[in-house]
């Protein structure tokens, strides 16, 4: 028999044919209820404990650790207002917001949710840790990355869209977990849900991801998660999410645990608190830990640091509750450790270390540099190299799956992530911050693989009006996807796979809106590493850049705007060689946008002027990004974001097309 502690893979305990010992939690329910509310954990009463040969392994019933995992906006963050509602966390007439754990401000802004986050509810004495993640495919590294602090998951499917490809990166990170999964069906109140094929749907997805049969053997559920019903039945809507709860506690098992074995805990989650500083969130995996418990931080390399518990919390709605001890199984947070993610906590006398969090490899790239620009220092609060590498690195101990690392130059570092909206949050996050510096264009990482130079491959899924499709084949055919499945559906819609390299992928989202109308509806999934798939040219016209320095008038952006698509409204102070808008031709080409009108005795009214700008497209931070040519950066203050061109005058540009030429072969 396998056991759960001792450097074993902390979940593989649970696959076990573990006996289900709910009645047990039921009977002593209230009683736990109250231990667990003065965070006292009773040695007795709340566990069922088994025999094992060597190790004395039991199951908690009074515990659940689930995660909520799904595509992205098919609910879930919803679905966890409705349960901390419905399990009277709040006050009486206590406003609460809307998606009440996306409480980071890009989150609100974005309407995603980007970090996975813990809380609890009890239901009928049974503590439910419940830990909320992103659907964002660009933020599968935080599903991963939870994915040992739980023993089962909600997968909630839409009940119009079914599952989609972000629905099987989860699952699957779930079932190679080993762990149990409850199939939510949710907007079950969308006009067109078609709940039994939805059901179908994901079935067939359990069994193509090689779900076991008893992972295959999932209860369903339907719900509405604004109005926090659930039902067996989708023919009729359930009144409470009772029917979710009791799913909850009657199929996800309890966590396995040797508590007498020396404390270990995987640190999943770190945040920092002004007051007590570093707060080291995870699951303890054995063992106890008390309040000013001398432990051992393990880090990645197995360098052991002596540690002290200063304070101890466990997960109570959305607060943190101090305790004086926990127990095994219980997901907590450790203050007083400056322990990074991934790093155990263990008992000082006995220092175990568990495995590590192993998460996909990240596959793309950009490089942070300082900020060189004629602007530069004009906006920002950090902008030397010191600072800007301190930065990037104590990201790393936030997010799993970011890398970071140094160049040749002292100036630049290069930080690699899972996709464009992952590096943006993380430049938008420093921006807020006060930071300046300048990023460039992402570029896929290539991998040798047996001798042979390899690139990233995705799955690229797709659905527009069959109106839309010709431009949309052919916008994907020279980005060099290859069509995988075409269905032609009822509605006048069609639904296209495509293998598609990474490459292709980049500044394929602005095209696809467009050749869409903003309709089109694009989802994509990793598909790990393939041959090079040949030259794709991904930028297909030049920029407009300012001519000299100067604040852009309405006369010079007028003169301009023939000559493509504007970025900058009148007024904006641009410096020679940035770039102010999209040339309709391939090159690129200077334009005095900073002309003034030479004075005449007529002198124009406001409103005459701006009527005369048509089309100007402000660039979103990214927008911007995915706009950005080789031969561009993208200078971020606090203040504004600046495309520019690497070299400012035109006069070293053009010297460099030449020699570019003349290495290649072709000049004269
Ligand atoms: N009609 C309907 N809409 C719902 C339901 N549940 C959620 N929504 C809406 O769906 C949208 C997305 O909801 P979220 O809860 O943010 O989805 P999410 O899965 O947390 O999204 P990410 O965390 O970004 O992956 C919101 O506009 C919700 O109001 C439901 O049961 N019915
Ligand atoms: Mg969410």
């Amino acid at each position: 028999m396998r056991v759960a502690s001792n450097g074993g893979a902390p979940n593989e305990a649970m696959t076990r044919g573990s006996a289900n010992t709910r009645s047990s939690s039921v009977a002593s329910s209230d009683r736990i209820s109250r231990r667990i509310n003065r965070g006292v954990s009773s040695r007795n009463t709340h566990i069922s404990r088994r025999l094992c040969p060597t190790i004395d392994v039991v199951k908690r019933t009074d515990i659940r650790n689930v995660a909520i995992i799904a595509h992205v906006d098919h609910g879930k963050t919803t679905l966890v207002d409705g349960m901390l509602r419905q399990s009277h966390i709040f006050r009486e007439n206590q406003q609460v917001d809307e998606r009440v754990m996306d409480s980071n401000a890009l989150e609100r802004e974005r309407g995603i949710t980007i970090m996975a986050k813990n809380t609890a509810i009890i239901y009928r004495g049974v503590k439910i840790n419940i830990v909320d993640t992103p659907g964002h495919v660009d933020f599968g590294g935080e599903v991963e990355r939870v994915m040992n602090m739980v023993d089962g998951v909600l997968l909630l499917v839409d009940a119009v869209d079914g599952p989609m490809p972000q629905t099987k990166f989860v699952l699957r990170q779930a079932l190679r977990r080993g762990h149990r999964a409850i199939l939510v069906v949710n907007k079950i109140d969308r006009p067109h849900a078609r709940p039994n094929h939805v059901l179908n749907e994901t079935f067939d997805l359990f069994l193509d991801l090689g779900a076991t049969e008893e992972q295959a053997e999932f209860p369903t559920l339907y719900t509405n998660a604004i109005l926090g019903t659930a039902s067996a039945d989708h023919r009729h809507a359930g009144t409470t999410l009772e029917p979710l709860f009791d799913a909850i506690i009657e199929r996800i098992p309890g966590p396995d645990v040797d508590r007498d074995a020396p404390a270990q805990l995987l640190v999943t989650t770190t945040t920092y608190d002004d007051y007590i500083g570093r707060v080291a969130v995870g699951r303890l995996q054995s063992g106890a830990l008390r309040r000013g418990q001398n432990v051992a931080r393990i880090d990645h390399q197995g360098n052991l640091t002596p540690a002290k518990v200063t304070q101890l919390f466990t997960f109570q709605g959305l607060a943190r509750e101090e305790v004086e001890e926990v127990e095994a199984g219980d997901i907590v947070a450790v203050a007083g450790i400056e322990a990074g993610i991934g790093d155990t906590i263990a008992d000082a006398a006995d220092p175990r270390p568990l495995p590590p969090i192993r998460v996909e490899e990240p596959t793309l790239r950009m490089s942070f540099s300082v900020n060189n620009s004629p602007f530069a220092g004009r906006e920002g609060k950090f902008v030397t190299s010191r600072k800007l590498r301190e930065r990037l690195y104590a990201e790393l101990e936030r997010d799993v799956a970011l890398r970071v690392a140094d160049t040749d130059s002292a100036d630049t570092l290069v930080v690699s992530g899972r996709g464009e909206l992952h590096l943006a949050i993380l430049i938008e996050t420093m921006r807020r911050e006060g930071y300046e510096f300048q990023v460039s264009r992402p570029e896929v990482i290539l991998k040798e693989v047996e001798g042979e130079t390899q690139e990233p491959y995705e799955q690229l899924e797709i659905e527009v009006a069959q109106e839309e499709l010709g431009a949309v084949v052919e916008l994907a055919g020279r980005r060099r996807a290859t069509l995988k499945d075409m269905k032609y559906r009822d509605d006048a819609m069609v639904h296209a796979v495509y293998r598609i390299p990474t490459r292709g992928l980049l500044g394929f989202r602005q095209a696809f809106l467009t050749s869409t109308r903003g309709r089109g509806v694009m989802n994509t999934l990793s598909e790990g590493y393939g041959p090079m798939a040949g030259p794709i040219a991904t930028r297909e016209l030049g920029s407009l850049i300012a001519w000299e320095e100067g604040a852009t008038t309405t006369f010079g952006l007028n003169a301009a705007q023939d000559r493509g698509q504007l970025f900058l409204n009148p007024g904006v102070e641009v410096y020679e060689g940035m770039v102010v808008g999209q040339h309709i031709r391939e090159r690129d080409l200077e334009v005095n946008v900073v002309r003034k009108k030479h004075l005449t005795n007529m002198r124009s009214s406001n409103s005459d002027i701006a009527a005369k700008l048509d089309g100007i497209r402000e660039l979103s931070l990214d927008d911007a990004i995915e706009f950005l040519a080789d031969d561009e950066l993208l200078e971020v203050t606090p203040k504004a974001y600046r495309i520019r061109k690497r070299l400012l005058t035109k006069q070293d540009r053009d010297r460099a097309i030449g020699q570019m030429k003349r290495a290649a072969g072709v000049a004269g």
